[in-house]
């Protein structure tokens, strides 16, 4: 079913200053940022350098709006990590999959993620509390800056 670990999302208050500090501490960078208005985020996905194209990259998610899922977690938990993502080459057949093993599944058709790609999530409820996401990526991974 999965494919890869496309990304570990890590949910913040302030984007640019959690870009700094992965930046300034650890040495990872930026490949990518957007914002998702129907997601409530300003998002950037980061790697370390020399990573390959296509592995497992951090997600930086901020909210954009107090009522967005991330705002919510943050309100809750404070910043930290948030959901982990799986890779599939077909998201509808992972959804189906994986419905038909009793998991609840949070949208009834796939929504849009990072760079164009379709994505879906598992409640954490029924995936050891964790918040797990689906992505299946965009035809095109070349231009994902
Ligand atoms: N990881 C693990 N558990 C989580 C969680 C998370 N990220 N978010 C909520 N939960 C837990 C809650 O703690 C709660 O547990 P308890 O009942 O034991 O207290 C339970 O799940 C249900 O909580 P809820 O109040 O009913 O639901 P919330 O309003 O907190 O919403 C969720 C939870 C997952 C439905 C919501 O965060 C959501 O819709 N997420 C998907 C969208 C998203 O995360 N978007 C931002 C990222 C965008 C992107 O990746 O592109």
């Amino acid at each position: 079913l999965v494919t890869a670990i496309d990304h570990v999302g890590i949910a913040v208050a302030d984007l640019d200053a959690a870009i700094a500090f992965q930046r300034d501490t650890f040495g990872l960078e930026v490949t990518h940022s957007e914002v998702n208005e129907e997601q409530g985020v300003r998002e950037a996905m980061l790697r370390a350098p020399g990573d390959l194209s296509g592995a497992t990259q951090i997600q930086l998610l901020a909210p954009l709006r107090t009522d967005s899922a991330i705002a919510k977690f943050l309100d809750r938990n404070g910043p930290g990590l948030q959901q982990l993502a799986f890779r599939v080459t077909d998201v509808e057949a992972a959804m189906a999959a994986l419905r038909a093993k009793g998991l609840r599944l949070l949208y009834e058709e796939p929504r849009r993620g990072t760079a164009g790609s379709r994505i879906n999530f598992v409640h954490p409820k029924d995936a050891g509390g964790v918040l797990v996401e689906l992505v299946e990526p965009a035809e095109s991974t070349e231009d994902q800056n």
